[in-house]
């Protein structure tokens, strides 16, 4: 499992309230507890050694708190992402102007291609890259190239019911992947030893392993429990007002 020393994140803007959400009516989040869940965040994410640093809030995008969308990170390469959501498309020039100092190499994906960072996950050396409604064949396929020149191949999957890959799908390192619904059945992580997320807590599927912890989004003791049996170590921190549009602890940051 790749040991991390720095994370990027981006402070919540007030127009927070305003971003992307499935839930119907919106419930639109509250946005000085999504302050305080923040600072929390990044408390976590030191406490597991990374060095954070921290992007002014972006009043122009709404959903730009959730930064890893906007970039996908391999050795000294930093490909940044054509998002597949059009209100989010902009969001990574102030990113690629903070990595362009941390990394060597920066790429793109161009259109028509769209890739949102949501749906790329490292696991077991590779890169699965999920098929979604913000990532298509095109994004992928542009990412497959990139990667393939750093000597490293990239996995398509289908996927249908979730917004992004690590919706639904994390990985535990030590062989192990932490799945929900549509991805307990997926053949293409046959390789894998799965670890289920319990019934009812599906939202916790996306959930970040740092180093030598799990954060798990805090409510769900059940997977927390089903984590900690697999032989890892936990820590819940609260996200709910990020996941009121849909966004989980992994898309709150970049780590490198
Ligand atoms: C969106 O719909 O784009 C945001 N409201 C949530 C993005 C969540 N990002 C992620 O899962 N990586």
């Amino acid at each position: 499992m790749t040991r991390f020393t720095r994370a990027l994140v981006r402070r919540p803007c007030r127009n927070l309230v305003h971003g992307l959400s499935s839930a119907l009516p919106a419930l639109p989040p509250d946005w000085g507890k999504a302050l305080e869940q923040h600072a929390a965040y990044v408390e976590a994410l030191r406490g597991c050694g990374l060095e954070v640093t921290a992007l002014d809030a972006d009043e122009e995008f709404p959903d730009s708190v959730f930064i890893e969308d906007t970039a996908v990170l391999c050795g000294g390469t930093a490909v940044l992402c054509r998002l597949g959501a059009a209100s989010r498309q902009g969001e990574e020039k102030q990113v690629a102007l903070a990595l362009s100092p941390l990394f060597p190499r920066l790429e793109a994906i161009l259109a028509p291609g769209t890739l949102e960072g949501g749906d790329v996950m490292l696991a077991g050396g590779r890169f699965y890259v999920g098929l979604s409604s913000r990532t298509n064949r095109e994004g992928a396929r542009q990412l497959g190239e990139i990667l393939g020149r750093l000597g490293r191949e990239a996995v398509p999957v289908p996927l249908s019911a979730v917004l992004h890959l690590k919706t639904g799908v994390s990985c535990l390192g030590e062989g192990l992947l932490l799945a929900s619904g549509e991805f307990l059945q997926h053949g293409v992580f046959d390789r894998f030893t799965l670890v289920a997320v319990p019934a009812g807590e599906e939202y916790a599927a996306n959930s970040l392993r740092v180093n030598d912890r799990v954060l798990v989004p805090a409510g769900f003791p059940k997977t927390r429990r089903a984590i900690e049996k697999a032989g890892l170590e936990t820590l819940a921190v609260d996200v709910s007002e990020f996941r009121k549009l849909d966004g989980g602890l992994s898309c709150l940051s970049l780590r490198f």
